[in-house]
This record gives C-alpha cells, sequence and structure tokens, in this order.
C-alpha cells in the first residue's frame, strides 16, 4: 500500500533496507548532489522485474535521509524514488506493468469507437472507480504556521544542485543582452526547490493542477518559477495574466506517497492530477485550507510554502543544471511572492537532482511510460509496445513496436505520437516490428541500421519540441525525425525480395537442448 506521509515512506524504505541515513553534517551547497549522484549510480538493493533491458535498470542505490543539513534544522530526503523497487513501493504496486494492468481494466469496459470521442472520455475514463480529493478541516501540514517575516525560505535546506546554477555571470544565459555583465540585483541564489507538487488552479473552469516544476529562490521571500510554456502550470498563469489577477500557488512537499509522481504525470490539461493520486492511493487525497491564499493543499504535507505569481513582474530563471545533462539558459520567468510557509513539526525536506541519466527522474518516467502505455494505445492502437530510452532523456528519442498490417503504418504512427500530449516533443521516433524488443537498445538500434534506406525510411517534421532541446536554431519549436524500421512492402518503395531475418529452427533447438549435457560444454 502507499503510504500516507513522507515519514512513513521513509520508514517503509527503511524497514525494506532501501534507506541510508547520513548523521555526518553535509553542505546542501553542491556536496549532497555529489553524495547522492554516486549513490544513485550504484546497484539498487532489490532487483526488479520490469521489461527495462538496460544499463540503468537495476541502479539506484538506495535513499538517504541526510539528518544535518547545514544552515538548517530540518533533515533532507533524496533519491526516495530512484529505483524500480522504491517507483513500486511508492505507488504501492507489485511491478509498473501490474499497474499499468489496473489502468488498463479501467478504460476497458466503456472504451469509445472514433479518436475525439476517445479524447473527451480521458477525464470520464479517469474518474471512473477513482477515489475524488477530500476537504479535511486541519492537517499536520499546519501545525507550524509561518507568516509575515517568520515565513522565510533560507530556513529550509534548499540545496544547490550543480555548480553554476543561478550564476549569471557563467554565461549560461539565453539572452546575454539582457544581463548586466555580473548580473548583480538580477541573479537569484543557486538554490531551488526541486520536488514540490506545484498547485494552481484554472481561474476559467476551477479545475486544479499539481505539476513537478523546480522554483529558484531569488530571497527569503521570492522565487522564480520555472514551467515550461506548454505545461498546465503556465497555461493557468496566462489565464490569470489575462484577467490582470494575481494567481494564488502553493508548493506542497511531501504528503501519499503517490504524490510526487502524480506531478510528473503528463495528464491532458483539465484532468487532475488529484483523481490520478486518488486512484493510485486507493483512497481520496485529504485537502486543506492554505492560511494566507484561496487554495487546498495536501493535509499530509511535511512543509507548504503559500504565495502568489503576480501577472506583470518577471525574474531572470536559472542557470539550471538540467535533466538533460546541459545547463538549461537562464531566462525570464514569472516571479512568485512568499505569504506564508507551514509545516508540521519536525518536518523532513525532500528533494532531487536532475543531471546526466540515469538518475532519480529515470524511473519516474519510466512509471509514466507503462501507466500511459493502456492510454496511448486507445489512441493508437496499432502500438504493440514502446520505450523511452536512458539516453533519449524523455523527449529525445522514443522506441515504438507495431503490428504492421499496411503500407506507410509506421509513418501513422509517428504522425499519432507527434499528436500525443507531451509525446508531441519526440524529437527521434525509431518503429519497428513487433518481434523486436523495445527495450533492448541494440536490438532496436540493430534494425534501425539494417532495415533503413535513410532517405526512403525517415519522415522530417517542424513542429514545437520540449523548450529544453538546445540544439533548434529556435526555442521550443525545430525539426523531429522518424524512422521506419520495419521490415519494407514492395509499396513502400522496395521493390527488391526482403530477406528473411535469421533464426534456428525449433526441432534443432529442442534437439540441443536434450543433448547438451553429451557435449561436455558446461
Ligand atoms: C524531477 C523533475 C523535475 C521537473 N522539473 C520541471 C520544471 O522545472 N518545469 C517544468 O515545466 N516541468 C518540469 N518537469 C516535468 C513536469 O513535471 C511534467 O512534464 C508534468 O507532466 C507537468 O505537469 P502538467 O502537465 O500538469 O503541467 C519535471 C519533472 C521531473 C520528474
Ligand atoms: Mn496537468
Amino acid at each position: 500500500m502507499p503510504t500516507n506521509t513522507l515519514s512513513e515512506f521513509l520508514d517503509l524504505l527503511q524497514s525494506d533496507g532501501e534507506l541510508s541515513r547520513v548523521t555526518a553534517a553535509v553542505d546542501p551547497v553542491l556536496e549532497i548532489t555529489e553524495i547522492a549522484d554516486r549513490i544513485s549510480k550504484r546497484p539498487a538493493p532489490h532487483g526488479h522485474n520490469e521489461p527495462d533491458r538496460s544499463s540503468a535498470a537495476s541502479l539506484g542505490g538506495k535513499a538517504l535521509l541526510f539528518e544535518h543539513v547545514q544552515g538548517s534544522d530540518i533533515p533532507v530526503a533524496i533519491n526516495t524514488f530512484g529505483s524500480y523497487h522504491r517507483v513500486n513501493l511508492a505507488l504501492g504496486s507489485k511491478n509498473l506493468a501490474e499497474l499499468a494492468g489496473r489502468i488498463e481494466d479501467l478504460i476497458k469496459p466503456q472504451m469509445p469507437t472514433t479518436f475525439m470521442e476517445k479524447v473527451k472520455k480521458l477525464p470520464d475514463l479517469l474518474k471512473l472507480g477513482s477515489f475524488p480529493p477530500k476537504t479535511v478541516r486541519s492537517g499536520i501540514c499546519q501545525q507550524v504556521v509561518l507568516e509575515g517575516e517568520q515565513a522565510d525560505l533560507t530556513r529550509l535546506p534548499l540545496l544547490q544542485c550543480w555548480p553554476l546554477d543561478g550564476d549569471l555571470s557563467s554565461g549560461q544565459v539565453a539572452d546575454p543582452a539582457a544581463v548586466k555583465s555580473d548580473g548583480a540585483g538580477q541573479s537569484g541564489t543557486g538554490r531551488y526547490i526541486t520536488f514540490g507538487g506545484v498547485h494552481t488552479v484554472d481561474p476559467e473552469t476551477g479545475a486544479r493542477n499539481i505539476g513537478m516544476y523546480r522554483v529558484q529562490m531569488h530571497s527569503a521571500r521570492l522565487c522564480a518559477m520555472h514551467w515550461h510554456m506548454h505545461h498546465d502550470g503556465a497555461r493557468h498563469f496566462r489565464r490569470w495574466q489575462a484577467r490582470g489577477e494575481k494567481m494564488p500557488l502553493a508548493i506542497a512537499l511531501g504528503g501519499e506517497s503517490v504524490l510526487p509522481y502524480c506531478a510528473t504525470a503528463p495528464l491532458p490539461p483539465g484532468v487532475e492530477e488529484l483523481l490520478l493520486a486518488g486512484f493510485l492511493n486507493g483512497n481520496g487525497i485529504e485537502m486543506v485550507k492554505c492560511r494566507s491564499i484561496d487554495l487546498l493543499v495536501p493535509a499530509n504535507s511535511e512543509i507548504v510554502v503559500e504565495g502568489y505569481v503576480d501577472p506583470n513582474e518577471k525574474l531572470m530563471e536559472g542557470p539550471f543544471g538540467d535533466h538533460t545533462g546541459f545547463y538549461s539558459l537562464a531566462d525570464w520567468y514569472p516571479a512568485f511572492h512568499v505569504t506564508a510557509i507551514t509545516h508540521r513539526r519536525n518536518p523532513i525536506y525532500p528533494t532531487t537532482i536532475v543531471g546526466k541519466p540515469p538518475m532519480e527522474d529515470y524511473f519516474l518516467g519510466k512509471a509514466t511510460e507503462r501507466i500511459f502505455l493502456p492510454l496511448l494505445r486507445t489512441i493508437v492502437p496499432d502500438i504493440v509496445d514502446y520505450c523511452l530510452p536512458v539516453s533519449g532523456v524523455f523527449h529525445n528519442c522514443v522506441f515504438v513496436s507495431i503490428g504492421k498490417e499496411y503500407p506507410q503504418q509506421a509513418r501513422r504512427v509517428m504522425h499519432a505520437i507527434w499528436g500525443a500530449g507531451q509525446m508531441s516533443f519526440t524529437k527521434f521516433i525509431i518503429v519497428v516490428d513487433e518481434h523486436v524488443n523495445v527495450h533492448d537498445e541494440q536490438d532496436v538500434l540493430f534494425h534501425l541500421f539494417a532495415n533503413c534506406d535513410p532517405k526512403r525510411d525517415s519522415e522530417i517534421v517542424t513542429g514545437p519540441l520540449d523548450i529544453l532541446d538546445h540544439a533548434s536554431a529556435t526555442y521550443g519549436a525545430g525539426s523531429k525525425i522518424g524512422f521506419d524500421a520495419t521490415a519494407k512492402l514492395p509499396s513502400e518503395g522496395a521493390p527488391r525480395v526482403w530477406p528473411r531475418e535469421m533464426a534456428m529452427n525449433e526441432a534443432t533447438r529442442q534437439l540441443v537442448d536434450r543433448r547438451w549435457s553429451e557435449f561436455g560444454l558446461g
């Protein structure tokens, strides 16, 4: 079962041999990153039962709890989701395929027929059998309430993750002309909240959203909000901005163990993460009213930062060492003013670091890959399986296998992916036949290299890209390529006889199995 609070989750990890406590005093500036990075590249204590055949699959080390962090009274938890086993513990699943199966059962009974019907049904599909959030009168997250001058972010153990984080003089800036040479008066600190659920509401519909967006501390009560323009937090903000109103916003840390994952889940706009959370949790998430703004937050949070985003004010955000393995350039982002910080007594501060993969976020992304397969297949039924390979850092590459039945089907699948939510940002798509194991990079690349005539079998399109893509000439837009690595049909411009892939016949395999001991080969 998923747990209700972060401290219960840490107890569970401890009893399962998945947590190391560090009592030595450590610096939240860089030192925790270096320790957590080394640990996350170690083998995970428990094996896994997932289709992933990459070398990353068995990594993750243990979760870490730093009990003495310089400059703060609050302990830091990190790498808590950093292995398949820990993600499954958090989500209450045996393995991710089992969880995907539960989601599939949810959708099957009333699968609508046409594409638009399917898309429109998504919210209902998730609501079906789910547990809506419930409002409660009090919550542990408000055992201590700090308002006014008392609300001070510098009391929290926010990490500086990488050396150039927040350093405008590093040259890692989108528009160098907009920055004074030393960044004076414009620089934020290098300190970031990285594992919070950012809660906002659509002012038109009242729909709630939770997104995991990093938040840069500029000073004790001022932050920059780094939400990508394609994400729901940014969309909500544009709506508040159009009304000329301040947007209430809360950053919730901890709570039910399903929440951090749900904040990263790429649900369609308007589909509330809280419904997915209730479904995974097997119980509605308990929500409590914020103290200084009109918003509800998970009552079981460890820490909540309340405030508002000014419709007219922008701050320089970044640079930040990102999950792509590169620094994201500093750019203008909305300003968030803190009005209160509430927390439970003796809270724990959860955080994460991102960087060259594999890191903790790899396993969160893999949870999405598995959980969303049944949903993706309702829209693109041709898909047998897919994989977001570790080298593609989610948006750069997807491997897809299809049951090919007619000419140019691979291209239909590419275009469907380029039209499907956050999958649409995928820069490289490789489509293979269903006998290819998409979770085995060697197998996919073997078929890509062998089966493609590059000119005939590639499809290049132009469209929106992840804003973190640094190769495209334009921010958030550029070209994408798909490779049809399936066996070609004559009608696809392959008039020559297509050769068969080699494999030993079954009779000989069985014969050798039977006789194996006779050969003395071990
Ligand atoms: C560790 C981690 C950090 C992330 N940081 C950001 C971020 O700073 N900004 C952002 O827009 N998305 C970030 N994401 C991705 C979003 O959380 C993800 O795309 C999510 O689906 C967005 O939710 P939304 O569709 O409700 O906006 C991050 C994801 C993870 C796992
Ligand atoms: Mn959303």
